[in-house]
């Protein structure tokens, strides 16, 4: 079995991060290691929240690791706090990286619909990028993907901009880049995928529901990283969550009690693990 490590916050309602990646990867036949990088009370698009800051424990963790040797297949960093965690990451790759076939996936959880999210500074996007520029697969949405490059963020475009834009988030370092939630047909949202090593481009889309939920990000990418450790295609993987994060949604659309703060993606593991089944037979 794979074990992988994966860094980022665990916000203690509202289903993001930790309290996602954990069920997802773990039913996907996948060891979960956790750094935890902050505790919130909710996540941030609740009106009021907690927020523990755990940087100093990162070093802690990872220094107790290496006394014993402990390694990892890959690491998988999402919603990270500060300029300093981005370094410790670096730090961590570094240090556990050198792995033959050790797969570095950077989620760079920042900001949506044209925003930084709650507490991000502006700049914070071009440090973002020097982590990202290590990685073996990015996947950031058109908005983090537009801060990076330090271009506006349209909410408009075509395909030909889709294609240089993940071009350009390539030259930055990345292997390869995934920009999520790309609609480029009304009634379609998912995915366009290149790799930069063997020089090929990747899209595909899925039905879209007319709404929008918190946590929709962190369930595609636990599930497309989780599903690319195991030993799937990138084009494989990205399918596969795009399918979930399609389930997860119509779970909570069938659901008349449903949060307003995050889906039901418990209702979708039982598709999700039928899925691997058949995806690794
Ligand atoms: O889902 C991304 C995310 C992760 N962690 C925290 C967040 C968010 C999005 O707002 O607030 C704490």
């Amino acid at each position: 079995m794979k074990r992988i490590v994966t860094v980022q916050d665990i916000s203690c309602v509202g289903r993001c991060s930790l309290t996602e990646a954990l069920p997802v990867i773990s039913a996907m036949g996948v060891e979960c290691s956790v750094i935890p990088t902050a505790v919130l009370s909710t996540h941030t698009a609740f009106p009021k929240f907690t927020f523990c800051d755990l940087t100093e424990e990162i070093p802690a963790i990872t220094e107790a690791w290496k006394e014993m040797a402990l390694d990892f297949d890959a690491v998988y960093t999402g919603y990270l706090g500060s300029d300093r965690q981005i370094s410790l990451v670096k730090d961590f790759i570094r240090d556990f990286g050198g792995r033959e076939g050790f797969v570095t996936w950077i989620d760079p959880v920042m900001a949506d619909h044209g925003k930084m999210y709650a507490g991000f500074a502006q700049d914070f996007a071009s440090k973002m990028a020097t982590l990202c520029a290590g990685a073996d697969v990015i996947v950031p949405n058109m908005t983090e993907a537009a801060f990076m490059l330090g271009i506006p963020y349209s909410e408009t475009y075509d395909e030909s901009y889709v294609r240089d834009m993940l071009v350009r988030l390539t030259e930055m370092g990345a292997k390869c880049a995934a920009l999520t939630g790309i609609e480029l047909e009304e009634g379609k949202i998912g995915v366009y995928a290149y790799d930069s090593v063997t020089d090929t481009f990747f899209s595909y889309f899925n039905e879209k529901l007319p709404v929008s939920f918190h946590g929709t990000g962190d369930l595609f990418s636990s599930c497309a990283f989780a599903a690319y450790v195991r030993g799937a295609s990138l084009a494989d993987a990205l399918r596969l969550a795009v399918d979930f994060t399609l389930e997860c949604i119509k779970k909570t659309m069938q659901d008349e009690n449903r949060r307003f703060y995050g889906v039901n993606f418990e209702e979708a593991i039982p598709m999700l693990t039928d899925r691997v089944r058949e995806l690794f037979k």
